[in-house]
């Protein structure tokens, strides 16, 4: 039958050969004879992708049918990476796709480096999003992502001569995305601008006029590991309508209308490359309403099918808000239960609260979204009006519980009074959601004890939850590590881990066998040899595969303290050139591994990538050195990069100031493959030395609780630097010496220690020194012992599997089950 035409037995290697080579001649209309490596990596993407089609439609049948509730994340960041590798491996079909390749004439890994990253993210929000919708289709949950199709990912980094961050676009639709499937007939419209004209008598108004057009459906599947089960992605693009601004076009105002046209084709134009800065842009209010409004439309559109009253809405569904972008999307369900749907305010009101819940992912005050009440009102104006509204019923009721209390009032206000006006979007958040978590242990206390505690003092402490982050074994052990995911799988007798991370935990006593440490040992050494070629190749860096690698690999900023890192690289070259000979043979060699982007406009952080490219420069090329120490800098950092990295990785750098990183993910990554955590007591990082046991573990510095402290000693009662460092001061005099550059190039870096040190580089410096002198114990006094911490750390990570997480979120908070499609 035709139906049977795509399917092809999961070991049937002739038969997926075939299809590859359907491929070419139909949908890429070229002669079987003339495929290249680009033409083979399409045509294996279009053939999987037939798979992962024929099980979106039974996923789709069968949920349908059996009309479960559902879970929808919203997302505006989907940091997916490359799909042909996970795809294969999830369906379990790798072993055949790598023999039917050959089979053409082609080597599988050659046609995996063809794919391109989808870079759909900035760091960890969005990353943590792709690794929760493997998790979602792993455990057979009814969920789909939603998310913006943006036509420009992340911009490419590139580094000039003298180490400066360069940003190129990323135009990664321009070859053809496989993994996509174009829905042109899923669109819905969008209106932005125009009037409000109050309906009498009621709750409603008419919302008309401004400028309409559409958000097109793109659907992304992601296959389940081990299930048939496979979930959606479907982001948004946005279309000029035809007509879409009849009020400029009937007015005779034609170019007014081509005008509207170009600024509706801008929409879904760029992800914006801020991480945890927040910029006020009205471009970015457009995006966040156009995704917010279509995902809202396509999901009630599903739950009108089932012919039920509205107040059993959030029986059916239930939306996370990955956090406050999407906070738009409680406005606009009111918008529609009222206005369109005819329901009472406090009715529609009682059905929205029950319907959301919203994850906070940072405390950083600059990162919080406040939109300017003025911006809003041009935009959205019937929006703001139910802003008001919600704002007014919520501080009546504060009013009634603490009466007189104005400044309790003014600070729980959803609206920020001042000149300007601002809209606190985590508050609206709060207020719409029936449940609000942090990130991790230590973050979500925080959340509680300091920016939400009003918050919790109104709605109690039920209202706020934790959720600690995790990360998908599958990408992050089983792809990334093949040799360590065969060793694990060949110990355990099976393949269970995969699907139940806990297993792991059987493998610790394995730490204590020779045999076993030898066996990881070896694995890891592979690793790094793989990655030492991959520099030597693209950046002509030899390193030495028997040093320490430490990797410090994640977005660049002030609060993650890349340049603590980096003044202690200093510090260890300055020892090094002060050795005699003799003593420098017992100097342990290290290699430093950084890679991360900045922001465009974060001229700060862009200073410290200058300074570690320019300390590479100086110390990779000194004789004195040799070996004992090398400093990376690797460009362009994305997840495919990561997969190469984080397997080769000896010690994971994870140093932000107590109190600032609300989770950290790379540090899971890191952990499960077998890196030894070097680490402040914050985020994450307290969870995984708790579980992987704090010997394993090298942690240091302030604890949150003294951090206010001695900040405000920093800004208020200032003592030299000298005095708080004498180290620091004497890297900073080399610094400023011109050992890295032009003399005074890096000063106003220095300035930001010099002067309040306000992430506390200076404070944490000498503790920093310290543990790295005991990692320098460990690995060159006992390297058996090394390994066996590094396998302990590894096989404790069970409780970072992203399984784990949506797990915790299904039960404590979305109230969704599994919906297993049958086997048969
Ligand atoms: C509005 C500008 C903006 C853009 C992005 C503000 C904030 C963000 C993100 C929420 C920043 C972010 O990615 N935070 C990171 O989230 C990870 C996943 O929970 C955590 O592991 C990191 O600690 C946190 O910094």
């Amino acid at each position: 039958t035709a139906l049977k035409a795509n399917d092809v037995d999961e070991d049937d290697v002739q038969g997926v050969a075939n299809t590859i080579v359907r491929h070419v001649t139909t949908s890429l209309a070229r002669q079987a004879g003339n495929m290249d490596t680009i033409a083979a990596y399409q045509a294996t993407a279009l053939s999987v992708r037939d798979q992962l089609i024929k099980r979106w439609n039974e996923t789709t049948s069968y949920h349908t049918a059996r009309a479960p509730k559902r879970i929808y994340y919203f997302s505006i960041e989907w940091l997916i990476g490359r799909s042909l590798d996970n795809a294969v491996l999830n369906l379990g079909m790798k072993n055949t796709y790598e023999d039917a390749s050959r089979k053409l004439g082609f080597n599988f890994e050659d046609l995996l480096n063809e794919e391109r990253d989808a870079a759909l993210g900035n760091g960890g929000l969005g990353r943590l999003a792709a690794c929760y919708i493997d998790s979602m289709a792993t455990l057979s949950l009814p969920g789909w992502g939603y998310g913006l199709r943006y036509n420009y990912g992340i911009f490419k980094q590139m580094l000039s001569k003298t180490g400066e961050q360069l940003e190129a676009p990323d135009p990664w639709l321009d070859r053809e995305n496989p993994w996509e499937i174009a829905r042109l007939d899923v669109a819905y419209p969008i209106r932005f601008y125009g009037n409000v004209e109050p309906v009498a008598n009621s709750d409603k108004a008419v919302w008309s006029g401004g400028m309409e057009c559409l958000a097109v459906a793109y659907d992304t599947p992601i296959p389940g590991y081990a299930t048939k089960n496979c979930a959606n992605i479907r982001l948004w693009s946005a279309k000029p309508v035809q007509g879409f601004d009849l009020n400029s076009f009937n007015a005779g105002n034609y170019e007014a209308s081509v005008h509207a046209s170009s600024e509706v084709g801008n929409i879904t134009q760029v992800l914006y490359p801020n991480d945890n800065m927040y910029q006020g842009k009205l471009l970015r209010l457009q995006q966040q309403y156009l995704w917010c409004s279509a995902s809202l439309q396509d999901i009630l559109r599903r739950f009108t099918k089932l012919e039920l009253p509205w107040t059993q809405l959030p029986d059916y569904i239930c939306i996370q808000m990955n956090d406050t972008h999407p906070t738009i999307v409680i406005a606009e369900l009111m918008r529609i239960l009222i206005d369109e749907e005819d329901i009472s305010y406090d009715q529609a009101w009682k059905i929205t609260t029950k319907v959301f819940a919203y994850t906070n992912h940072t405390v950083l005050p600059e990162a919080l979204e406040k939109w300017e009440v003025s911006l809003f009102e041009k935009l959205l104006p019937r929006h703001l009006q139910i802003i008001y509204r919600i704002n007014h019923d919520f501080l009546q009721q504060v009013a009634k519980r603490w009466p007189n209390d104005n400044d309790r009032l003014a600070r729980m206000s959803i609206i920020e009074e001042g000149t300007p006006k601002y809209v606190r979007m985590a508050y609206l958040a709060i207020v719409g959601s029936f449940k609000v978590n942090g990130v991790a242990e230590l973050h979500s206390q925080l959340l509680q004890a300091t920016i939400f505690k009003d918050f919790v003092e109104f709605k109690g402490r039920d209202h706020f939850t934790n959720v600690t982050n995790g990360i998908t074994p599958r990408r992050w052990l089983l792809q990334c590590n093949p040799e360590l995911s065969a060793l694990i799988t060949h110990s355990l007798g099976s393949e269970a881990w995969l699907t139940n991370a806990q297993l792991l935990k059987n493998l610790i006593p394995m730490a204590e066998q020779k045999e076993f440490r030898k066996a990881f040992d070896i694995i890891k050494q592979n690793n790094k040899r793989r990655l030492a070629e991959v520099i030597e190749q693209e950046l002509g860096i030899t390193l030495n595969p028997r040093s320490v690698f430490a990797a410090q690999i994640k977005r660049m900023h002030e609060y993650k303290r890349q340049t603590l890192n980096i003044f202690a690289i200093i510090h260890r070259y300055l020892e090094i050139k002060k050795a005699s000979p003799a003593d420098r043979k017992k100097i342990q060699p290290w290699t430093f591994i950084f890679a991360g982007k900045a922001a465009p406009g974060y001229y700060i952080a862009k200073l410290v990538i200058r300074l570690i490219v320019n300390v590479g420069k100086i110390v990779n090329n000194d004789q004195d050195v040799g070996d004992l120490l090398k400093v990376v800098f690797i460009p362009d950092y994305s997840v495919s990069i990561a997969e190469v990295l984080i397997p080769a990785a000896d010690i994971s750098v994870q140093i932000s100031t107590a109190g600032t990183e609300a989770s950290g993910t790379s540090n899971m990554k890191l952990a499960l493959n077998g890196a030894l955590l070097l680490g402040t007591v914050d985020g994450a990082n307290i969870e995984i030395a708790e579980d992987a046991g704090e010997d394993q573990c090298f942690m240091f510095g302030y604890l949150n609780d003294q951090v206010q402290q001695v900040r405000y000693n920093n800004s208020y009662n200032p003592t030299p630097l000298e005095q708080r460092s004498p180290e620091l001061a004497a890297v900073f005099k080399h610094i400023e010496s011109g050992a890295f550059g032009d003399a005074g190039i890096y000063d106003s870096l220095l300035k930001t220690v010099y002067e309040h040190d306000y992430y506390l580089v200076s404070n944490d410096f000498g503790s920093y020194l310290a543990a790295q002198k005991l990692v320098d114990e460990l690995w060159g006094g006992d390297p058996e012992e090394w390994t066996r911490k590094a396998i302990i750390t590894s096989c404790s990570m069970g409780d970072f599997s992203s399984d784990r997480s949506v797990q915790d979120y299904a039960d404590g908070i979305w109230g969704v089950e599994s919906e297993r499609v049958p086997d048969n």
